[in-house]
């Protein structure tokens, strides 16, 4: 096996874990009838150009090591995606109070949103990866957003590809309003969140419901096969 293999083996561990752990968060909210604040979770090992392109940026040598470890913190990195923005805090106090893992540090750019117009709520935490060398300790980011603020974040990301980083004035202006707009559109959406909730409860229990076929109200509404 590769050095590099070797040195994201237990990155990649932690990534497929978090996955189903924090996926089987929000299954638990299902089961028990319960709006859940975590809308879907992805997670993903960063690709060696991008350590490569980070190491270099933060004058890093490129290679695996202790220090490559402590100073990239998002090496392992999940992403937990949520319908309304106070869905965020409630999914920090759950990850608060988790026993199997240790937050470090977070990194609030709600109420500090990034120059780019950029938005998300960062938590970096120390998670145990059992080996058969033992236990080791590793870092991983998770980024907690809405799905306005993931849907800009995308976007801005690709761009970003395109241009690196160096966008015209005229793209950077629209970028850091179309972020204020998803912002907006969240606020919107927070405000009538009990009626969007009460919606989708009713939508659910519908399609669920045993020998019924969902049908719009334009159809007349009817349930029958
Ligand atoms: P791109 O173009 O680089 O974005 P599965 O677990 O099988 O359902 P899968 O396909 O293994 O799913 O991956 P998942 O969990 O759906 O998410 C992978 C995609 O999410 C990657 O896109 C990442 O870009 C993105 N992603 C998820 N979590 C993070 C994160 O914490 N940090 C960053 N930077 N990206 C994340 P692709 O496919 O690599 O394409
Ligand atoms: P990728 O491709 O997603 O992995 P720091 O060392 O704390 O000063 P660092 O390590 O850049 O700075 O951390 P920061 O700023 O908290 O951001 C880490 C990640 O957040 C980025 O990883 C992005 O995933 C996301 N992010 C931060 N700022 C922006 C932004 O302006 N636009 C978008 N789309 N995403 C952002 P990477 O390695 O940059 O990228």
């Amino acid at each position: 096996m590769g050095q590099w293999e070797q040195f994201l083996a237990p990155y990649k561990q932690a990534v497929d874990e978090l996955k189903v752990k924090f996926r089987g968060m929000r299954g638990q909210f299902e089961t028990e009838n319960q709006n859940s604040p975590i809308e879907f979770v992805t997670g993903r090992v960063k690709p060696l150009p991008s350590i490569y392109d980070k190491s270099l940026e933060k004058g890093i040598p490129f290679e695996p090591s202790d220090r490559l470890a402590h100073e990239l913190q998002d090496i392992a990195g999940l992403r937990m995606m949520c319908q309304f923005v106070d869905d965020i805090e409630t999914v920090v106090h759950l990850l608060r109070q988790r026993r199997d893992l240790h937050i470090v540090e977070e990194k609030d750019y709600i109420s500090h949103k990034k120059q780019s117009g950029y938005r998300s709520y960062h938590v970096i935490a120390e998670y145990p990866v059992q080996t058969i060398d033992g236990e080791k300790k590793i870092l991983v980011e998770i980024q907690i957003r809405t799905l306005a603020m993931n849907f800009w974040a995308s976007i801005e990301h690709s761009m970003n590809y395109k241009y690196k980083g160096a966008f015209p004035e005229e793209i950077q202006r629209r970028l850091q309003g179309a972020a204020e707009a998803a912002f907006r559109l969240d606020e919107e959406m927070s405000l009538i969140r009990h009626e969007i909730q009460e919606a989708q409860a009713y939508f659910s229990e519908f399609k669920e419901a045993p020998g019924s076929r969902f049908s719009s109200k334009r159809e007349g509404g009817r349930t029958d096969a």
